[in-house]
């Protein structure tokens, strides 16, 4: 069974709780059970992981080399300031899908900035928590054409 790792950044274990007018209503525990019954749909397995700490973070990108053939990554705020995570996914250089809840661009332009999106194949934002089976659609379809090619 292919697996994919689905990591999660700072703040995101308080969705549901605050800011559904930009977040949603979900909380990352519903989020995890619609990611798990997408991925059956895909035949794929998923390791969901939530951290507020950003060397977590890169600990678990590197664990993803040889444990997951892909990375779905929603990096919270670290996405708009690590360079660490930049770093630790070129390292690994597995296809990955950065995933955000809201329209980063439609909002604050510290928010227009990424250091995933240049180590990503894809960025997928706007949609709330069916942001993430966007993403693992993505994902699969890589993932697929990869084993195809
Ligand atoms: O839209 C996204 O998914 C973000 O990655 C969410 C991050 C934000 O810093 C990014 O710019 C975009 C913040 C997650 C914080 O989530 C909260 C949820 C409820 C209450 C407070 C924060």
């Amino acid at each position: 069974m292919t697996t994919v790792f689905i990591l999660n950044g700072p703040n995101l274990n308080l969705l549901g709780t605050r800011e559904p007018e930009i977040y949603g209503v979900d909380t990352l525990a519903s989020i995890e059970k619609q990611c798990a019954a997408k991925a059956k749909a895909l035949n794929l397995e998923i390791d969901f992981r939530q951290t507020n700490i950003e060397g977590e973070l890169v600990n678990w990108i590197h664990e993803a080399r040889g444990k997951a053939a892909g990375i779905v990554i929603n990096a919270g705020a670290y996405t708009h300031t690590s360079v660490a995570l930049h770093d630790a996914l070129k390292a690994v250089a597995l296809p990955t899908v950065e995933v955000h809840l809201s329209n980063v661009y439609k909002r604050e332009s510290f928010r227009h900035h990424s250091y995933i999106s240049p180590a990503a194949h894809g960025v997928i934002c706007g949609f709330g928590a069916m942001s993430y089976e966007l993403a693992l659609e993505g994902i699969s379809n890589v993932l697929n054409a990869t084993r195809k090619g």
